[in-house]
């Protein structure tokens, strides 16, 4: 009986932890639903701040490639608003970019102008893995006698915040059936 109840536990995990696998990286639209531009009136800057950034997220630019461009530059070049000498160009008007490093990334738009009127923003991407989330769970009492103890696990997950319930819950459903078991032996 027991066995059953661990296989079927074992089962839920990874049917749950594979479920959460599956959008492990996040897909960014700067400027949200305006896009990059001038004339939507976004602050780039506090769309980026309120945002934590992954290696493996995605940052799409959307914006018509006759106004805007997206020039990724240096710290010093960004502070400037120089978009003479680029790390790398994008132009085509819908532009999917990939962080696949740590670090500081600087974009802004390359028209005259543009970077000055506020289309710049930086954006600090931190490794996958340091996304931890600490969770308390209730070990099981050996007898009823003993006082429950609480133990903190800190879970690495590789998820965004966004999905971070989906974890919590997983394991609030796993220190509830590891109780189960307690009280099946
Ligand atoms: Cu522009």
């Amino acid at each position: 009986m027991a066995l059953a109840k661990i296989a079927v536990i074992f089962l839920m995990m990874i049917t749950s932890l594979f479920g959460v696998s599956m959008a492990l990286a996040a897909v960014y639209d700067v400027g949200d639903t305006v896009g990059w531009t001038i004339m939507g009136g976004v602050d780039y800057r506090k769309w980026a701040d309120h945002k934590d950034f992954h290696v493996g997220d995605t940052l799409v630019f959307k914006y018509s490639n006759q106004y805007h461009n997206v020039k990724q530059v240096s710290q010093k070049d960004f502070l400037s608003c120089n978009a003479t000498s680029p790390i790398a160009t994008y132009a085509t008007g819908s532009d999917s970019i990939t962080l696949k490093s740590t670090g500081h990334y600087y974009f802004l738009c390359g028209f005259p102008g543009h970077c000055e009127a506020g289309q710049k923003f930086q954006i600090l991407v931190t490794p996958t893995s340091l996304r931890r989330m600490p969770i308390t769970v209730l070990s099981p009492s050996p007898s009823p006698s003993d006082d429950e103890t609480t133990s903190t696990i800190t879970f690495t997950s590789t998820a965004p915040p966004l999905y971070s319930s989906n974890f919590l819950f997983a394991f609030k459903l796993f220190a509830f059936c590891l109780v189960l078991i307690g009280f099946s032996f």
